[in-house]
């Protein structure tokens, strides 16, 4: 499959009223994200660049040696995304148990983890993402970037390279229309709305590749 592809969303536009409105979910996933793929498609176009990785995580892991702004945000953008539909759900979900144990061994609890989360997400500056990701170790670690950067990338630091398996998009576009500038408040309702099953999945994913 062609790694220029819209993901379908497993729910529908209007299933996460309870966090955020449906305008807001179908400009984000209909026209922000598109956006994104068609970007990356035709900055690749234009810089006649065909022997990419046919993988995103792939194409990340490398992404400093294409020296280009617009592939770097735009595959960010296409990837970030993709992996944040994937982690939502309308059903409010219990943790699995292999994953609970891993948040309980690497944050104390869940609390602490909920609150350190929420701390990076709270005090990113402008756009960019909050992620909780496993690193080379097997452990678990929370983060925060700007623009569309994402613990894939070669080009961030070693402390804060690793898998995500969790990420809540920090840019207004994500939360203006219901939210405003009560960045906090989203923030505090994303946890109601997180699809653990699939958060758990990316888990054990990550973990076998460790
Ligand atoms: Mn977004």
């Amino acid at each position: 499959m062609s790694i220029f592809q819209l993901p379908a969303l497993s729910y529908a536009y209007n299933s996460l009223s309870q966090w955020i409105d449906p305008k807001t979910m179908e400009i984000h996933h209909t026209k922000h994200h598109q956006a994104y793929i068609n970007k990356l498609k035709a900055t690749l176009e234009k810089e006649n660049i065909t022997n990419y990785p046919t993988q995103l995580t792939d194409f990340l892991k490398q992404v400093s040696t294409y020296r280009n702004i617009n592939i770097q945000n735009n595959l960010g953008g296409h990837y970030n995304h993709t992996l944040f539909w994937k982690i939502l759900s309308p059903q409010q979900q219990k943790r699995p148990i292999q994953l609970d144990e891993a948040i309980q061994k690497n944050f104390g609890s869940y609390d602490n983890f909920q609150k350190e989360f929420t701390q990076k997400a709270l005090t990113q500056f402008g756009s960019g993402w909050a992620w909780l990701a496993l690193n080379k170790k097997g452990e678990l670690f929370v983060s925060q970037t700007a623009n569309q950067d994402n613990p894939l990338m070669d080009s961030m630091p070693s402390s804060q390279q690793g898998t995500p398996i969790l990420a809540l998009d920090l840019w207004e576009h994500a939360y203006y229309l219901t939210y405003q500038n009560k960045r906090a408040d989203y923030i505090q309702a994303f946890f109601q709305v997180i699809n653990w099953n699939n958060v758990a999945q990316n888990y054990k994913e990550a973990l076998a590749q460790c």
